[in-house]
């Protein structure tokens, strides 16, 4: 949508647009673009994991934790998006590397974050002080304005996708951010997390104590899942029984609060598609965005004309509203996060199932 352009050959005419343009007004008839007949801004893109490595590990090595508000991260950088660091108008995604003997101190913001890890082990994530270990495939949780910290007391780096929905938010004018204290928070480190103790226990939730006595709680926004991290086996094994149920060639799960069912926070919807050997989706579209990380696997997507090959590691976009299927030849899991969730609740999901390309 460019400037208003004179186009009459009426010299009154070009005196009301300049006066238009003087009092900080533009007159309709002139915008192009502003009401496309279907959402068709964003074309794909592809970022490589040999380069996302790469550029991760020389950050490790060049950049101190402290330099860039204490968060080593390379973000995803959709060059249809004018030089911003979103991946989409509405997500962000990023790779962080954090070093052996690390500590990305606490901090909070309004908008959510998740985390899928993608290399190495040994990092807890703290999130409103609940010690949340993490391991690759892990998904781990940090809800808006909650406290979180990175600590690395192992003895190898790891490499995690950040996924935010801070493009959301910031275009709602809704970013707001505080410092923690700076020193780290004491973690006991246990095996396994104070929410996933309580929370992933299959139906079975806390009545009596509700809540631990031991995590500073947040104020209680019931919008996402008390539950924090979500193990890669408990994925797989949701994977793996699915396939074998229902005997087709792809799968689907979806991570939800245990509670409601609900998406796991309220901007950001997560799911973990499998693909079979030989296998290949059905093809669809849906209003929204999303980002796509290959967690494991190689094969290709067609996206509505274009084709986008892809292997482990590899980070790519679903624009809204372009069809899109996928195949792979050896078989494949893709982790996808998309702003679904908002759509959906203020009216505007929309879904297509097509079969023609
Ligand atoms: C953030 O706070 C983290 O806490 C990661 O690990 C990525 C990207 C944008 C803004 C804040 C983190 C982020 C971020």
């Amino acid at each position: 949508m460019g400037a208003p352009r004179f186009t009459s050959d009426d010299e009154q005419v070009d005196r009301l647009y300049e006066a238009a343009a003087d009092a900080d007004l533009q007159p309709l008839w002139q915008l192009r673009g502003l009401l496309p007949a279907v959402p068709d801004g964003l074309g794909t893109h592809v970022w490589r994991w040999k380069v996302l490595r790469e550029l991760a590990e020389s950050s490790g090595r060049l950049i101190g934790i402290h330099q860039g508000g204490d968060r080593r991260v390379l973000s995803l950088s959709h060059p249809g998006l004018g030089g911003l660091p979103f991946a989409t108008h509405t997500l962000w995604g990023g790779i962080q590397y954090l070093n052996p003997g690390e500590v990305a101190p606490a901090h909070r913001h309004s908008p959510a974050a998740l985390r899928l890890v993608l290399e190495g082990s040994g990092v807890w994530t703290l999130v409103n002080g609940d010690a949340i270990p993490m391991q690759p495939g892990d998904l781990v949780l940090t809800p808006s304005f909650s406290w979180h910290e990175h600590q690395n007391p192992g003895d190898e780096p790891m490499i995690w996708f950040d996924g935010l929905d801070l493009p959301l938010v910031r275009n709602l004018d809704a970013v707001f951010f505080e410092d923690g204290p700076g020193e780290p928070t004491p973690a006991g480190q246990p095996a396994l997390s104070d929410s996933e103790l309580r929370f992933a226990a299959r139906g079975i939730l806390p009545a009596w104590p509700a809540a631990p006595a031991s995590a500073v709680q947040p104020p209680a926004s019931g919008l996402h899942s008390p539950l924090l991290r979500y193990p890669w086996a408990d994925t797989d094994r949701a994977l793996t029984a699915l396939l074998e149920r229902a005997g087709t060639a792809w799968a689907e799960v979806r991570y939800a609060d245990p509670a409601t069912g609900r998406d796991i926070m309220p901007t950001l919807r997560a799911e973990m598609l499998r693909i079979r050997p030989e296998g290949r989706t059905s093809r669809r579209r849906t209003a929204g965005s999303a980002i796509v990380v290959v967690r494991s696997g190689s094969g290709a997507s067609l996206i509505g004309q274009e084709r986008c090959d892809w292997s482990a590691g590899d980070i790519f976009v679903l624009p809204s509203w372009a069809a899109a299927d996928h195949h792979s030849a050896e078989g494949a899991d893709l982790f996808i996060l998309s702003d679904a969730p908002v759509l959906e609740a203020i009216g505007l999901g929309r879904r297509q199932a097509e079969d023609v390309r």
